[in-house]
């Protein structure tokens, strides 16, 4: 039953002192974090869950506030997602380690909490970290903690019994924390370790997110260890840039330059670039360069073609947040996870009993020409299809539509792919917006009617179409070159009017004069619309809460408002079936 408290009983009894704790948290405010703090709503958890627009094969807790993925790994036959979590509430606060375990990332049984406070490097708060596998098979896990004094420390912990495939119980040494923040470093801006990698010159090698205060410079301090004990910080950080604010959950790790195969954070050499991804505080989104890495200078250069600051690439150009990847030993592959935050309002979220999925975890490589990475769904993903339509060959005329029926579509896969038969009438592109899509996306809805799209999916609509929201491309001429656009547009997705709807958009970096034809893959689970462009070139995700196109009521259309025709070459759909989900809790 989701609507019970009892399932957490055992555990609060185990750990009363640190509830102890978590009321003087809620009582006295504040931890400084990038949350906004509603402290009246932290330690109010409704009796049920309002299950409505409720996820159901996305990644979450049975009840309460998620946000940052940490410490992804793979131990003895199980994979471990660990998540800030909070026990109390469904708005931020009170964070402790969420833990669950599965077989193929896709259905989730719950541990109890791996990581709370406890001791005084910790004791108001456990917030992000990474894992790291030792030699030996050995996992350990470096997190910042909240200290007696409210600075941000690095601790580390270790399983308590390396016999046990599911971690339940991790040890913190007395010796922490393992990296205090030293003379001239903000002690609020000093947060969340990195998964660390070993340099050849002998060392453990990690990042930690900071922010310079003199010109608000976001920081990835580097650190070295010997022993993974003792952490000493370089004089250089790996990378900096000015006017960026603080780095929140950096992520750093190499990708081969062919083909899909993951490597070991680890791997340093010629035939390797490595990726630097960074969580901006300053916009709330995820960036990335792709560069090369000394590993003598211990220093990161991104590569030319990417750009430094938060016109950069995303990984998704929607509400995607504090990702973090890990290397997949056994399909050898590298996953990505990410946190989506609700659009919603704090009050109805903390009265629904729930906030916050993880996105479907996504196999992430590097595209064949060097200038951008791929994100997939993971394989696994696919066992949960079930009911399938398809649509072959069937026109998209100019100012026309359809409807996909015969299935329900609240909980669905949609796979399409669009063929451009003429570009004659792609209209010039404003180059004022360049690097802008989203501005531009703003302005130009679903709805302007244009050239050459746009054209694309209603998802989540009411069969009237009142509510429904919007993904698809737009083309325009650039010179004798094309530019497309991905938006999701989520201005009608409900008759409500207290929710955030913000507009998103990425370009697509393809050539469409060669093939003529583009796709799209879009996630539809209840209030997520989750949406991979071009094969998974552009990645876009959306909270949308519809107050009709609920369920049943849902509905799956094909709309084009340009003024050529396209043609639907190929459309697969599937109804998604709903894995386990964390109700079974292991103690
Ligand atoms: C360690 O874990 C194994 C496997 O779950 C278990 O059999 C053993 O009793 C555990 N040891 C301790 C000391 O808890
Ligand atoms: C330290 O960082 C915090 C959080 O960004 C900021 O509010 C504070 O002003 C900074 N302290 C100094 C001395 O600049
Ligand atoms: C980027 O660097 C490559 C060599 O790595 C060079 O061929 C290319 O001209 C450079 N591009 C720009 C815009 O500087
Ligand atoms: C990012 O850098 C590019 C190239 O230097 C520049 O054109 C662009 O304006 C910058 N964007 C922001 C937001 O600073
Ligand atoms: C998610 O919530 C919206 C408001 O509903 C905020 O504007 C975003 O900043 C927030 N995103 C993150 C990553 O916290």
């Amino acid at each position: 039953m989701e609507t019970s408290n009892r399932v957490f009983s055992p555990w609060f009894l185990a750990i009363a002192v640190y509830a102890c704790f978590c009321s003087m948290i809620r009582e006295r405010i504040a931890v400084e974090s990038s949350h906004v703090v509603y402290e009246t709503l932290q330690g109010s958890s409704p009796s049920s869950v309002d299950p409505t627009l409720r996820t159901g094969y996305h990644f979450r807790p049975p009840r309460n506030w998620i946000n940052d993925p940490n410490g992804p790994l793979y131990y003895k036959d199980f994979y471990h997602l660990f998540y800030q979590y909070n026990p109390y509430g469904s708005v931020w606060g009170n964070i402790v380690w969420g833990h669950s375990i599965s077989t193929d990332l896709i259905n989730w049984k719950a541990l109890t909490p791996a990581i709370y406070p406890s001791k005084p490097f910790d004791i108001f708060g456990c917030w992000s970290g990474s894992a790291t596998i030792l030699p030996g098979d050995k996992p350990a896990i470096l997190y910042t903690g909240i200290d007696t004094q409210k600075r941000q420390v690095q601790n580390i912990a270790f399983p308590a019994n390396l016999s046990d495939p599911y971690l339940r119980e991790w040890v913190k040494p007395d010796y922490n924390p393992v990296m205090p923040p030293e003379t001239g470093l903000n002690s609020s801006s000093f947060r969340d370790p990195t998964t660390a990698w070993y340099n050849p010159n002998g060392h453990w090698t990690l990042i930690i997110g900071n922010k310079r205060d003199a010109d608000n410079r976001g920081m990835a301090l580097l650190y070295r260890s010997k022993d993974f004990v003792k952490w000493v910080r370089a004089k250089h950080p790996l990378h900096s840039a000015k006017n960026s604010g603080m780095w929140e959950c950096p992520d750093f790790y190499p990708v081969a330059l062919r083909g899909k195969l993951g490597l070991d954070t680890s791997v340093i050499g010629a035939g390797v670039k490595h990726v630097l991804k960074m969580s901006l505080d300053l916009t709330r989104y995820d960036y990335y360069t792709l560069g090369k890495y000394d590993d003598n200078l211990d220093k990161y250069v991104p590569q030319n073609t990417s750009l430094d600051n938060h016109s950069g690439l995303r990984y998704d150009y929607g509400n995607f947040y504090a990702s973090k990847t890990f290397y997949d030993p056994v399909k050898l592959r590298r996953i990505l996870w990410g946190w989506a935050n609700e659009s919603d309002t704090p009050k109805v979220d903390s009265d629904k009993g729930w906030a916050g999925i993880q996105l479907i975890p996504r196999t992430i490589w590097l595209h064949r020409n060097g200038r951008q990475l791929l994100q997939w769904p993971i394989e696994e993903f696919d066992t949960l299809r079930h009911k399938h339509v398809s649509v072959a060959n069937k026109l998209a005329p100019a100012g026309g539509l359809f409807e996909v029926k015969d299935i329900q579509s609240n909980q669905a896969d949609v796979e399409i792919t669009f063929d451009i038969p003429n570009l004659d009438k792609a209209e010039d592109f404003d180059r004022s917006y360049i690097g802008n899509a989203q501005a531009f996306c703003g302005k130009n809805t679903a709805e302007t009617k244009g050239g050459v799209g746009p054209f694309g999916l209603y998802v989540l609509a009411s069969s009237d179409l009142e509510e429904r929201t919007a993904v698809f491309f737009k083309i325009f001429k650039n010179g004798n070159k094309h530019v497309v656009l991905m938006c999701n547009d989520p201005t009608r997705s409900t008759k409500r009017e207290d929710i955030y709807k913000p507009t998103f958009a990425g370009f697509v970096d393809v050539d469409l004069s060669k093939a003529k034809r583009i796709s799209l893959r879009t996630l539809i689970d209840n209030s997520v619309v989750e949406s991979f462009g071009a094969r998974g070139k552009t990645c876009i995700t959306s909270r949308v809460y519809p107050a009709v196109a609920i369920g049943k009521d849902a509905h799956l259309f094909v709309f084009n408002n340009g003024a050529e025709d396209v043609k639907v070459s190929e459309l697969n759909a599937w109804e998604i079936r709903k894995p386990e989900m964390n109700q079974e809790i292991i103690y």
